[in-house]
């Protein structure tokens, strides 16, 4: 069928070339030709290719007069070619009226088109012309060979048939040799460019002539030689004859895009480079070809069964199916692409396995992304089973060989490293391999280094609290300098401590920078918090401190209370103390710009202050009992009303940590507990001052001896008199002791007395009982020895209940203040 490529318009037609192919084209490969013909219009163009080809090309309607027939250029399967396959373009006639006397560019556009296109292009001219001045056909051959100096075709020559038509008498052999003539002429008579100045005509064509009868007078001779000039063609019976050229510049599947570049390249007036068309052409086609063979591919169950597979786990054998994924593109663009030039033949089909190892790289991505998991855990795996074991340094050298072996072999089975195409994407997933091992070692490392670092933290609290606990508890009047100062040591030692302990880390610099600043900052928080803590506690840290002066003597002994004891002035020293250590309490002093004299200064201040809370009087000689014994009692009146300073002088906000009302508050729940403890400590002296003075005069002993002398033999002449008399004094003292005479007598003189008769007689039978249970106990064969005495439930009693509260806030406190309270209780006990 025969179909307009390029219409009168200039417009070329894609669609007309699948047209005007069979079905089977495409086994056409490299062997067709493709003959076109040009020469005047109405000049029987078509009428030849008709006869010769067999194709369908409209021919002129004589009934409407010598018209423009063919319009534009046409294209067909010469039908009757059966040997060698063969297209047959037919080309506008020249010289037509239709476009005007002047309007040759569609005549020159549509000659280089041909020219670049077929293999042989026929030239039509009349026999008459030959040899004439004026001759129809001049101006086109001038047009041909102007036009063929603008095709860059190294490899051949443009063969030119010219055919001769309406043949004359005149011999053949005459008329070439005019057409020749003409034909130099012409060549001559055209401006060349610097190249082909000097070049014949046959430099760059190949001419041959034929010859044929007028097709009206000698019409079947006409067709006659027409078919015998298609077998010229199709199947020539010698290569003298031979017209045929099946070595197609371009494979039939590149026609198309041929066709219509050249055509554009004409269109735009630009000359033609018919090499550079050609690897144009390939390069055009063998990317068409490489898109549907990867199309293949990505439009395949199987890949898309293997990307599901893939997705949940690895895939199993995956370098097979890889490699048949990948024939399966490649077969069908080597069979396709194998006509096209070499060079851009293989450089496009490296692309097309780039492609594919990039589409099927998704799978194999996921697949090894499995794999990168299994090796992760294994180094996790690894980690925790020899870590412990080795330094993590060592560790890393010995994993990081087997891992990059283990990944490398598992690369081997699942990818074709040794094909290029997989190259890029085998050193990219190596790299991500590198990196998440990388990744993970990291955080293992930081995870491994924070323990060291968490250990080195924790044992240096230790120590440090155990400091900072210290010194604050013992309170001296440089505290803050020393805490100070224990911090700087406690940086430098830990600092070196714990650089120690991370280097097997390999820490960088900045890591180090960052743990020691981490480990001062730790240090500081520690010192800090247990001077706030401190600070909270502060009424405990005042009653070790008041106990320290109150309960001890100088020596650090406990205090035993003497008769001559000044509790009130040892009570007022003790709660300056006391205060000496809440206004070291109060504000804190760790920042490193402060120093021991700017210390001293503000505690100064502050103890100043506070020391205005102890009354300034005596106020513990205020009660009188038993008419004339005047005896101390602490003071139960309402604390004097002093005034403090709302803030602390100088003293920044975020270190104060007690203010002067919370200060006071302390104070008054200081002086209300240690009330008890004071009353304790002159109720102590009141009984050693009562045991001093309660026994009869040493005079009067004296003389009781001298006057008594006499009953004082007999009775040691009388024993039995003598140990009647001691045990009836000893019964008599047990009963006075049980008694608690002086308690009863506490309760006036009647009720005591009544009292003290009313218990007599249980008392003394309850001695004797008591009596007679020990002495059987005592004779008995398995009895156990006596336990000694219990401290007199007075002297117990008085340990720990009135103390008790006392007791709560410190211990040795109250253990010391049982101890020395106890002591003046027994004496007058006794
Ligand atoms: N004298 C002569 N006339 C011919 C010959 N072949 C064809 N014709 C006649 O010339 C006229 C034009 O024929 P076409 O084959 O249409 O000529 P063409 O060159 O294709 O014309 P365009 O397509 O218009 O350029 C017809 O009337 C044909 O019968 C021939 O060999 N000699
Ligand atoms: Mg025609």
């Amino acid at each position: 069928m025969a179909t307009q490529i390029v219409t009168f318009d200039g417009e070329y037609v894609d669609e007309s070339l699948r047209a005007a192919l069979p079905a089977n084209a495409s086994g056409w490969e490299s062997k067709y030709q493709i003959v076109a013909i040009m020469g005047p219009q109405s000049s029987g163009k078509s009428t030849l290719l008709n006869h010769a080809f067999g194709t369908a090309f409209r021919e002129m309607d004589d009934s409407l007069g010598r018209s423009q027939t063919t319009q534009g250029v046409w294209l067909s399967r010469a039908e009757t070619c059966e040997t060698t396959p063969t297209l047959v373009m037919d080309l506008e006639g020249t010289d037509g009226r239709e476009r005007g006397e002047e309007d040759t560019a569609f005549e020159k556009q549509t000659a280089l088109f041909a020219m670049a296109s077929a293999d042989v292009l026929l030239v039509n001219m009349w026999c008459n012309d030959i040899g004439r001045e004026q001759a129809s056909g001049k101006p086109l051959l001038r047009t041909i060979f102007e036009v063929n100096l603008k095709v860059f075709s190294p490899e051949k020559k443009t063969v030119l048939l010219f055919v001769i038509r309406d043949r004359s008498k005149t011999p053949f052999e005459r008329l070439v040799e005019n057409l020749r003539g003409d034909l130099e002429s012409i060549w001559r008579g055209i401006t060349k460019p610097e190249r082909y100045a000097n070049s014949a005509i046959t430099d760059l064509f190949e001419l041959k002539f034929t010859s044929l009868p007028h097709y009206e007078h000698e019409h079947e001779l006409f067709v006659a030689e027409a078919k015998a000039l298609r077998a010229r063609f199709d199947a020539p019976a010698n290569a003298a004859d031979s017209l045929r050229d099946t070595a197609a510049a371009v494979p039939i599947s590149g026609l198309g895009v041929s066709l219509r570049e050249v055509w554009n390249t004409v269109k735009a007036n630009k000359d033609l480079d018919l090499p550079a068309h050609k690897i144009m052409v390939a390069t055009v086609r063998c990317e068409e070809i490489a898109d549907a063979a990867l199309a293949q591919i990505t439009e395949c169950d199987e890949l898309a069964n293997l990307l599901k597979e893939a997705k949940s786990a690895k895939v199993s054998h995956l370098v097979s199916k890889i490699e048949k994924l990948t024939n399966k593109a490649l077969t069908p663009y080597d069979d396709e692409a194998k006509y096209f030039v070499k060079e851009v033949r293989e450089a496009k089909r490296l692309d097309l396995k780039a492609r594919v190892a990039k589409t099927l790289g998704e799978v194999a991505s996921m697949h090894l992304e499995h794999v990168r998991q299994d090796i992760v855990e294994s180094l996790v795996h690894e980690v925790n089973a020899t870590l412990d074991r080795v330094g993590f340094a060592t560790f890393l050298k010995e994993t990081f060989t087997k891992l990059d072996a283990q990944w490398e072999e598992r690369l081997d089975e699942s990818l074709p490293t040794d094909d290029l195409a997989w190259a890029d994407f085998v050193v990219e997933e190596t790299k991500n391999f590198h990196k998440t091992i990388d990744a993970i070692v990291d955080s293992l490392r930081k995870e491994r280094m924070n323990l060291t670092i968490h250990a080195c933290e924790r044992a240096m609290e230790r120590g440090v609290s155990a400091q900072a606990i210290g010194l604050l508890e013992e309170a001296p009047r440089d505290m803050w300098y020393k805490l100070r100062q224990m911090r700087s040591s406690a940086a430098e030692k830990w600092n070196s401590e714990v650089a120690d302990a991370v280097s097997e880390f390999e820490p960088s610099d900045e890591e180090v920078e960052r743990v020691h600043q981490n480990m001062r900052n730790r240090i500081t928080e520690v010192v800090d918090g247990k001077s706030r803590d401190a600070a909270t506690a502060a009424l405990a840290h005042m009653k070790q401190a008041f106990a320290r002066v109150f309960s001890k003597d100088s020596k650090g002994l406990p205090r035993i209370w003497r008769p001559l004891d000044d509790v009130a002035a040892i009570n007022r020293k003790a709660q300056r103390e006391a205060l000496r250590v809440l206004s070291l309490l109060a504000v804190t002093r760790l920042d490193d710009r402060a120093d021991k004299k700017g210390d001293d200064a503000a505690i100064k201040s502050i103890e100043t202050a506070l020391y205005g809370l102890i009354p300034s009087d005596a106020p513990l000689t205020s009660g009188v009992e038993d008419g004339d014994d005047a005896t101390e009692t602490p003071s139960t009146a309402e604390p004097v009303a002093v005034s403090l300073p709302t803030e602390w002088e100088d003293a920044a906000d975020d270190a104060v940590i007690l203010t002067p009302a919370e200060c006071r508050t302390i104070w008054l729940q200081f002086e209300s507990d240690t009330l008890y403890a004071v009353s304790q400590a002159m109720a102590a002296k009141e009984a050693a001052r009562r045991a001093l003075t309660g026994g009869a005069p040493i005079w009067m002993i004296v003389l009781l001896i001298i006057l008594g002398m006499n009953e004082i033999k007999w009775l040691l002449t009388h024993p039995l008199t003598l140990f009647i008399i001691v045990a009836l004094g000893l019964y008599a003292r047990a009963i006075f002791n049980q008694l608690d005479v002086t308690s009863a007598m506490q309760l006036g003189m009647v009720p005591g007395l009544t009292v003290l008769a009313a218990k007599i007689v249980p008392v003394g039978v309850g001695i004797l009982k008591k009596l007679a249970d020990e002495g059987a106990r005592s004779w008995s064969p398995e009895s156990t020895p006596i336990p000694a005495a219990p401290v007199g439930g007075t002297v117990a009693h008085a340990g720990t209940d009135p103390n008790s509260q006392f007791a709560h806030a410190s211990g040795d406190i109250t253990s010391q203040g049982v101890r020395q309270r106890a002591k003046p209780r027994e004496t007058v006990g006794r």
